[in-house]
C-alpha cells in the first residue's frame, strides 16, 4: 500500500569516527522530529529526520551499515522486481537499502523519485540526490567526519569541511550542495570523494509523428500523477492554465472522490475566474484564497528560508506559493499531499514567448542546464506549512519525454506548449487547452508589489531587478547562514536599508 505522505521529508545525518557532540536540527520544514543512532564499522551515524509520524520507515539497515531516506520513489513495482527472492520490502528505505546491496551506487541510476539520502556503510559515506536534486542537500565533510542535511542552515554551525566536487553555499564556508542526479561516494576517514552522475538532461531531440508524440506525453504525465496521488484526497495548486488544469485533471481521473483544489490570488490580481472553469469541469472542491500584497511580500523571508535560493525571479515564483501553503492550514490530519504543475515551462519553453525553433531549443538547453541549485521544486517550501509537495512534470521519465521532443512539437500550429495541449484536448474544456500562459509572479501581481516596494525605497527603475537580488542574498544571510526565524526579518525593512546601499541618500 502506498503511504500518503512520504515517512520522512528532511534530515541531519552526522557519520563521525570520534564521539563528539553532534549538530543541533535545525530546519525550516515543519513535522515530528526523531533522533536515530546506528554503529557502521568505526564511526557511528546520528540521524535527526523530519517526519510524518512513521520515521521507521526513513531508515533502513545496509549490509555494512544504515540508510536514511527524505522523500519518497514513483518507480517502486519496477525496482521491487529487481530484488532477488521475491523480496518485498515495507518502505521506500528499505528498497533502495536493498538495491544498494545488489547495485551499489549505481542503484540510483534506477530510481525515479524525490528524495535525499545518505547511506553509511563500512567505511564510506555515499551521498545521493534523485535526478533533478528536487529535494536539496547539502555536506559539510572533513576526515573523520560526514555531515549532511536537506537544508543548508542544518550545517550552519558545522566545522568547515574540505572542498567537495559539488558547489559552495554562499557564506557558509566548506558547505556545499550534492548537484542534481548524482551520488558522491565519500571515504569517512580521509574524506576523499569520488562523484558519480546518475542522470543528465537529454540533449538529443526526437523527431515524431503528432500522434505518438501526444500519446506519449498523456502516457507518461498519466502515469506521473497516479505515482503521487498517494492514499488521501489530493490537493492540486490551480492556476487553470494547462500545467496544473492538466495535473487537476489527470488526478481526478483517478481518484474515487472529488479531489480538492485551491488557487491563490491578491488584492491586486489573480486567477480565480479561469481555475474555477476548471474545478467545476473536473469536479474538484475547489478554495480561492486572497492574500493581500502585504502578507504576500511578508513571506518573502520564508521563502528564502525554506527554498534557499539566492535567485530573484525564481524566489518570484516561488513566494506567491508558499505563502498560499502557509495559509493552508494544516487540518485534522496532518499534512496534505499537494501537486503542482509547476516546472512543465522548463522543459516546453513555455516561460519564453517565442516562436523561433532554434531560440525556443536554445531556450531549453539555457534552462534545463541552469536549474540546479535554484531549489524550486524543495519541498522545504510546502514544507514550513507541513505539506508534502510533488511536481509530475519533473518525473524521470516524464522529463525525459518533453525535454528530448524536438522543439517543433512544442511550438506548433501556432501555438506554445503544443504537444501538452493537444494531449489533453479530449480531456479539458477547449479555453482551458488554448488558454495564453501567464506565471504566477504575474498571475499573482507578485513581480509588481515587489517592484512597487523598491520603486517606493527611491530605486530608479533600471536598477529595481539588481535590488531585488540584493534583498534575497541579505534576506538569505539573516536566514540561512545567521539562522534567525523568518518572523523576525522585515522585507521592508531588508529593502530600505539595500536600497540605502545601492542608491545614496535615498533614505
Ligand atoms: P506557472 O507555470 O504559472 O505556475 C507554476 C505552478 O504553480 C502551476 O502549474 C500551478 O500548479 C501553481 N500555480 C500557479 N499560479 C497559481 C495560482 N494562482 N494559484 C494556485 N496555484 C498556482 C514560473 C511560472 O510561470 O509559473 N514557473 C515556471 C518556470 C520556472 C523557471 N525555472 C527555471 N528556468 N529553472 C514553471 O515551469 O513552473
Ligand atoms: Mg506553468
Ligand atoms: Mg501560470
Amino acid at each position: 500500500m502506498e503511504p500518503n505522505l512520504p515517512a520522512a521529508t528532511g534530515f541531519l545525518a552526522d557519520v563521525r569516527q570520534d564521539g563528539g557532540r553532534t549538530l543541533a536540527p535545525v530546519f525550516a520544514a515543519l513535522g515530528a522530529r526523531d533522533r536515530w543512532q546506528e554503529r557502521t564499522g568505526d564511526a557511528v551515524l546520528h540521524a535527526d529526520l523530519v517526519h510524518s509520524g512513521t520515521p521507521a520507515g526513513a531508515r533502513a539497515r545496509t549490509r555494512g551499515g544504515a540508510l536514511v531516506f527524505a522523500g519518497e520513489l514513483y518507480n517502486r513495482d519496477e525496482l521491487v522486481g529487481l530484488l532477488p527472492g521475491g523480496a518485498s520490502p515495507d518502505s521506500d528505505a528499505t528498497l533502495v537499502a536493498a538495491l544498494f546491496a545488489v547495485y551499489d551506487v549505481h542503484a540510483f541510476r534506477l530510481l525515479n523519485g524525490r528524495f535525499a539520502a545518505l547511506i553509511a556503510d563500512s567505511g564510506r559515506a555515499v551521498l545521493a540526490t534523485d535526478h533533478a536534486g528536487s529535494v536539496p542537500l547539502y555536506a559539510s565533510v572533513a576526515p573523520g567526519r560526514v555531515l549532511a542535511a536537506t537544508e543548508a542552515k542544518a550545517l550552519r554551525t558545522a566545522p568547515r569541511g574540505r572542498p567537495l566536487p559539488a558547489r559552495p553555499v554562499r557564506r557558509l564556508p566548506g558547505t556545499h550542495q550534492v548537484p542534481a542526479g548524482t551520488v558522491l561516494d565519500i571515504a569517512v576517514a580521509t574524506a576523499s570523494c569520488l562523484p558519480h552522475r546518475t542522470w543528465t538532461p537529454p540533449l538529443a531531440r526526437r523527431v515524431m509523428p503528432e500522434e505518438e508524440a501526444v500519446d506519449a506525453v498523456r502516457r507518461t504525465l498519466e502515469r506521473a500523477v497516479a505515482a503521487r496521488t498517494g492514499r488521501g484526497t489530493p490537493l492540486v495548486v490551480l492556476s487553470g492554465g494547462i500545467d496544473s488544469s492538466t495535473v487537476a485533471a489527470l488526478a481526478a481521473r483517478r481518484s474515487t472522490g472529488p479531489i480538492d483544489t485551491v488557487s491563490m490570488g491578491t488584492d491586486e490580481a489573480d486567477e480565480f475566474p479561469q481555475a474555477r472553469v476548471v474545478a467545476r469541469h473536473v469536479g474538484s472542491t475547489h478554495r480561492d484564497v486572497t492574500i493581500p500584497a502585504d502578507e504576500l511580500l511578508s513571506r518573502l523571508p520564508h521563502t528564502v528560508w525554506a527554498s534557499e535560493c539566492l535567485d530573484p525571479d525564481i524566489v518570484e515564483y516561488l513566494l506567491p506559493l508558499t505563502a498560499l501553503y502557509l495559509r493552508l492550514g494544516r487540518g485534522g490530519d496532518g499534512g496534505r499531499r499537494i501537486l503542482t504543475g509547476y516546472g512543465a515551462d522548463i522543459p516546453l519553453g513555455g516561460m519564453h514567448r517565442e516562436s523561433r525553433l532554434p531560440q525556443l531549443d536554445t531556450a531549453v538547453c539555457h534552462d534545463m542546464d541552469t536549474f540546479d541549485g535554484l531549489n524550486e521544486m524543495a519541498p522545504a517550501l510546502s514544507g514550513v506549512a507541513g505539506h508534502w509537495s510533488t511536481h509530475p512534470y519533473w518525473d524521470r521519465d516524464v522529463l525525459d519525454v518533453l525535454v528530448s521532443l524536438e522543439a517543433g512539437l512544442k511550438r506548433r500550429h501556432g501555438r506554445d506548449k503544443w504537444v501538452l495541449r493537444a494531449a489533453m484536448d479530449d480531456v479539458l474544456p477547449h479555453e482551458v487547452v488554448v488558454r495564453p500562459k501567464l506565471g504566477v509572479h504575474e498571475g499573482s501581481g507578485t513581480t509588481s508589489s515587489f517592484s512597487r516596494l523598491v520603486r517606493d525605497a527611491g530605486v530608479p527603475r533600471d536598477l529595481v531587478h539588481r535590488v531585488k537580488g540584493l534583498v534575497v542574498q541579505a534576506i538569505f544571510d539573516r536566514v540561512v547562514v545567521e539562522g534567525r526565524h523568518p518572523d523576525e526579518v522585515a522585507t521592508g525593512a531588508v529593502v530600505e536599508r539595500v536600497a540605502g546601499h545601492v542608491v545614496p541618500g535615498t533614505r
